[in-house]
């Protein structure tokens, strides 16, 4: 799962934990160049929820 990239476990995955992935910038969604607990949360949601997309736009 996305946590095993939390290398240093600060409950935030950076751009360099993330070995600069394609996908990072997509679920950065303040673009402050890390992803936190929210925005996981968010993802973990729009995964869980395929019948209820598009909420957020
Ligand atoms: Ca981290
Ligand atoms: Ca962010």
């Amino acid at each position: 799962m996305l946590k095993n990239l939390d290398k240093n476990s600060d409950g935030n995955i950076t751009k360099e934990e993330a070995g600069g992935a394609a996908w990072f910038d997509r679920l950065d969604q303040n673009q402050d160049g890390v992803i936190d607990a929210a925005e996981l949360e968010r993802l973990r949601k729009a995964q869980g929820a395929d019948g209820n997309r598009g909420a957020n736009d």
